[in-house]
């Protein structure tokens, strides 16, 4: 019998959510493992010795111990290809990755500046308190790559017209400064896409596991 993927995770992490969705995506069986990090239950060293930063999400299959969700998500996608997450040419692949990289260097460092001041429910959970001057900068640094989105997504529905790993990689912290209340009305085809994206059943289910 094989064994179960089992992931570590914690309620309100977008980064954790990431990695919930695609396996949400791919319909395989895995075992969950909610954390509270306020127990100090991330800074165990049995926890550690998985994930060596004591954060979330981390993986664990069959010997391998896996952090940072987007490679999770590529381990995922790549050992069940039949969930069709990831193009099956070397350079659908590598223009996935570029997203992945564009969305964890620059998009998501931007959108933790705005939501820190925005969300009621991270700074609530995360017991954080962000800086209004640092939340602008994030909106300026946003400002230049909502349109580099924007450009990608018209006139198609995914990243990479066909529904990916790119597009999951966006998924949590751009609803979060969605929910913040971030104007995407200049970006129509990337509020489209957002609407796709938080519309799937996979999100939904996402949303019920590490939202509520
Ligand atoms: N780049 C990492 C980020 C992981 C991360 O920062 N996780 C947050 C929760 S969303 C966390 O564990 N924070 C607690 C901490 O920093 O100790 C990923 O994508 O997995």
């Amino acid at each position: 019998m094989r064994r179960l993927m089992e992931l570590y995770f914690s309620h309100t992490s977008g980064n954790s959510a990431r990695s919930v969705f695609t396996l949400f995506e791919s319909g395989i069986a895995w075992k969950r493992h909610r954390l509270d990090p306020h127990s100090g239950e991330t800074q165990s060293a049995e926890y550690r010795a998985i994930n060596p930063m004591g954060k979330v999400p981390a993986l664990v299959h069959e010997g391998l111990l896996l952090w940072e969700s987007n490679a999770i998500n590529w381990f995922i996608a790549q050992k069940h290809p039949e969930a069709r997450l990831l193009p099956t040419s070397i350079e659908g692949q590598a223009a996935v990755q570029r997203w992945m990289f564009f969305q964890g260097a620059h998009v998501t460092p931007a959108c933790i500046l705005i939501f820190r001041v925005t969300s009621s429910r991270m700074q609530a959970f995360w017991k954080i308190k962000g800086d209004p001057q640092a939340a602008e900068q994030g909106r300026k640094e946003m400002a230049r790559y909502l349109p580099v989105l924007e450009s990608a997504l018209t006139n198609r529905d995914w990243l990479e017209g066909e529904f990916s790993l790119a597009d999951v990689a966006y998924a949590p912290h751009l609803w979060l400064i969605d929910e913040g209340g971030f104007d995407f009305s200049p970006y129509p085809a990337v509020r489209a896409w957002l609407n796709r994206l938080l519309a799937r059943d996979a999100w939904q289910k996402t949303m019920q596991l590490v939202f509520q």
